[in-house]
């Protein structure tokens, strides 16, 4: 017989799996966010918290704390909407952890284990987070994610210094990951590094995020591409930028690829993370651009400004005014599941389609990057409205 308490939290966590989500009525016609964050700390399961035995946990405390569920990577696999979840427990480490919903919006539930990533003998990984789960043409699903370590080189008395570079693991089934060596690139740190689905000239693409430290990007900017030839030695020998960070843009500081591309009739859908600062800190928001499908460095077409940005419940969390997208999964119906972490904290989804994300990225108007150049862009759209108002 179980402890009443444990009991009662177990009722409590089943009530959470078991609810329903439904999509909020207010929209721009682009996507439709929805009401209930889709994965959060309460979703952990009961048994990675409690020791359930009567006997060593007599008061029913919680044992282990969960902090944060976030930056997910996201695939579709045996018919089920997979997250694969950055897990931060109380004690800041990160790992991954395979969450899956039979319908892409509610009802996600943890696998019984966490992943277990191995670790590279002599080089062990202090954190890992934000894969992104790629199923690519040579038929591996390969995860990418980002590893860091204490820099060796830090000044002593400087305990936060790091080096984040790409883990590669790949996987058949999402529970056994086999791990590849880490990224060689000629940058100094690298962070959100995206593997390209498909052969690009019979070789591995990868999206870049060179930069020269830990946080600030430095000379480095904007999301790279560059070419590797073989996935179990990814060796990146020349790295183009093809989307810069920009001034007096909402991706001025720098930015970074989410999920890996996906592609249409009209060209590869790409959706980012654009990072400001202010006076109130970094902020983070989601934008879209379109490259050519015969030439991937190329971006054909990018609508002003940001897709998406943090609402007022999304504004608040660990570390606030974030919104981060690592994954998305466009559906056989042309239905795409757009899934994104709010401030760090918790997993959301929005819903929307090729139709009219193409519509979007297409026909939405592009930055001027002047006040009088956005006046003029509305002031197009007043005239060709006339008549029809
Ligand atoms: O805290 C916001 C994000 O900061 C980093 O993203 P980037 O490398 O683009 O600055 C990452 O640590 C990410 O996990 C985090 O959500």
């Amino acid at each position: 017989m179980k402890n009443k308490k444990i009991q009662k939290e177990i009722k409590r966590f089943n009530k959470l799996i078991a609810k329903k989500n439904k999509p909020v009525s207010a929209s721009n016609g682009i996507f439709n966010r929805f009401k209930n964050p889709i994965i959060t700390a309460n979703h952990a399961p009961i048994h990675w918290r409690y020791d359930l035995n009567q006997e060593t946990n007599p008061l029913a405390l919680e044992r282990i704390g969960i902090n944060a569920t976030f930056n997910a990577g996201a695939i579709k696999f045996n018919n089920k909407y997979i997250l694969c979840v950055r897990v931060e427990g109380v004690d800041r480490k990160s790992f991954f952890a395979i969450a899956e919903s039979p319908n892409g919006i509610d009802h996600f539930q943890f696998w019984d284990k966490p992943c277990v990533i191995p670790q590279i003998e002599g080089n062990p990984d202090t954190n890992v987070y934000d894969m992104r789960l790629i199923q690519h043409e040579d038929g591996w699903i390969y995860g990418i994610f980002c590893t860091e370590q204490k820099d060796p080189n830090a000044p002593a008395g400087d305990t936060s210094a790091a080096i984040a570079n790409a883990g590669i693991v790949r996987t058949k089934d999402l529970l056994n990951w086999e791990r590849l060596p880490d990224l060689i690139s000629k940058s100094g740190q690298q962070r959100n590094v995206v593997l390209h689905p498909e052969f690009v000239d019979g070789k591995y693409a990868l999206y870049t995020r060179p930069q020269d430290g830990f946080i600030d990007i430095g000379s480095g900017g904007g999301i790279g591409f560059g070419l590797v030839e073989d996935m179990t030695n990814a060796v990146v020998k020349n790295e183009i930028i093809i989307n810069n960070k920009v001034y007096h843009t909402v991706y001025e500081l720098k930015n970074g690829l989410g999920p890996a591309p996906i592609k249409t009739p009209k060209g590869w859908l790409h959706l980012a993370h654009g990072v400001r600062n202010t006076a109130a800190g970094l902020r983070y928001v989601l934008y879209l651009f379109m490259t050519d499908l015969n030439d991937l460095t190329k971006v054909i077409h990018q609508p002003a400004g940001y897709f998406m940005a943090p609402n007022y419940k999304e504004t608040l969390g660990d570390v606030s005014n974030v919104l981060f997208s690592s994954g998305w999964i466009d559906d056989e119906d042309g239905t795409v599941y757009i899934y994104y972490a709010s401030s760090d904290t918790r997993m959301h989804v929005a819903v929307s389609s090729i139709e009219k994300l193409v519509d979007y990225v297409i026909n939405s108007p592009e930055d001027t990057f002047t006040s009088a150049g956005s006046v003029q862009t509305i002031i197009n759209l007043v005239e060709k409205n006339k008549g029809l108002y």
